[in-house]
């Protein structure tokens, strides 16, 4: 399998109906208005932007910034909405980390401790056989006591149950962990890994790369330099992943902009990453509950100025979970083109106090999609079209 999500974003798009390419003409006059008119000329000749152009974004028009990003991304995608049939299966929340934004994290004795074992993830699946499901989405907390074999057999367990679906699992830090108990190079953890049915890896674990806020927030966890070399071994060894930020706690605008340049770079090296996920903080249940939860315009404005930073990573994701319904359909027109999927059981945003949903139907999402004037399009995890519903 090739590692290139861009080539496959080609093939993709030849699937979908054919469509013109957007008029400029109202991103450029917002843009004018908005005093952002030479960045406007660049989107629209489709020139790669800089550091400043990126800081200045995030300080602009909101409305000028959002549909310079909706011309990128109806470029891309004229008018797909992208979902898909998936099921979360956290396998453990036992956590040696001490993330300070996380409220799902438990130590091993600690009320509400659990971890999985892999016939009860395989259980899970088999729960759900009757659904269309592509998708498990699979990722926990890093529990130190869980051998090599535990994760092997996970896959193995979860493939067994429904040979069909495709395993998106483990981040960059659960790989970090694998690898430790593994005691083997990462090609090799990965071709393990692989045959035992790993397909993909989601985009979590980078939080954000700034060395000043990995200190501060996350400090036994990997920082920037060993996500982005795991993301890039993984691309090496044929596996597509996602990659994500979150925000909207202690970090600044030009910290937001360099994790995005550093994204953008390895892209440019891999072109491995399928998606990009902003990831909006939910304090509640987390040693920063103080912190006020970003707004439904931080929300928007993230999603914006990623689609027109990132612009060699095909996707762009209005995470519904997170989010919330409202604003993952106004992010389809914010320069996203994807809403991620049924997800069923969602345990990381709802401990940390997300309202949305546990799970939304194959119908509910078709008609998230359509309400937001775009059309649905199913796919599956490498973005091959599995329906179209026009
Ligand atoms: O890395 C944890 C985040 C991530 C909180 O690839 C929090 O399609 C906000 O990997 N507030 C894990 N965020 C989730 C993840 C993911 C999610 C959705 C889609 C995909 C994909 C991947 O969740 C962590 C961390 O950044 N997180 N706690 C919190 N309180």
């Amino acid at each position: 399998m090739s590692a290139s999500a861009t080539e496959a974003a080609l093939a993709t798009r030849a699937r979908l109906p054919r469509f013109e390419a957007p008029d400029p003409g109202l991103a450029r006059r917002l843009a004018g208005r908005a005093g952002i008119g030479e960045i406007a000329e660049r989107v629209v000749r489709g020139e790669r932007l800089s550091f400043g152009e990126g800081v200045t974004l995030y300080r602009a028009d909101l409305l000028a910034v959002g549909a310079l990003a909706n011309l990128a991304r109806e470029r891309l995608w004229g008018n797909a909405a992208f979902f898909n049939v998936n099921q979360h299966v956290n396998y453990t929340n036992v956590c040696n980390k001490l993330c300070r934004f996380c409220a799902f994290q438990r130590l091993p004795n600690e009320a509400g401790a659990y971890v999985f074992s892999p016939e009860e993830a395989a259980e899970k699946i088999r729960e759900h056989l009757d659904e269309p499901v592509t998708e498990v989405h699979m990722v926990a907390g890093i529990d130190p006591r869980l051998p090599y074999a535990y994760y092997l057999d996970l896959l193995r367990a979860v493939k067994a149950a429904r040979p069909s679906i495709h395993i998106k699992a483990f981040t960059m830090v659960e790989i970090e962990q694998i690898q430790k108990v593994a005691r083997k190079p990462l090609p090799e953890v990965f071709a393990d890994l692989k045959a035992a049915g790993l397909g993909s890896l989601p985009g979590g674990g980078a939080e954000i790369f700034a060395e000043r806020v990995h200190r501060e927030m996350f400090r036994l966890k990997i920082g920037a330099d060993r996500w982005l070399e795991i993301a890039r071994e993984a691309h090496r060894a044929g596996l597509r992943s996602n990659c994500t930020m979150l925000y909207g706690h202690i970090e600044t605008v030009e910290e937001r902009v360099d994790h995005l340049l550093r994204l953008r770079a390895l892209q440019d090296e891999t072109g491995g990453f399928q998606t990009f996920i902003p990831l909006a903080f939910h304090p509640e249940n987390t040693e920063m509950a103080d912190v006020k939860a970003p707004t439904g315009v931080d929300d928007l404005r993230a999603l914006a100025v990623s689609r027109l930073l990132l612009d060699n990573v095909p996707h762009v994701k209005a995470y519904w979970i997170m989010l919330g319904i409202p604003v993952a359909q106004m992010g389809l027109s914010f320069g996203a083109d994807d809403i991620d999927g049924t997800v069923v059981e969602e345990k990381i945003y709802h401990e940390a106090g997300a309202t949305t949903p546990q799970r939304l139907t194959r119908e509910e999402l078709l008609r998230l999609c359509r309400d937001a004037g775009r059309i649905p399009v199913e796919r599956d995890t490498l973005y091959d079209v599995v329906r179209i519903d026009a």
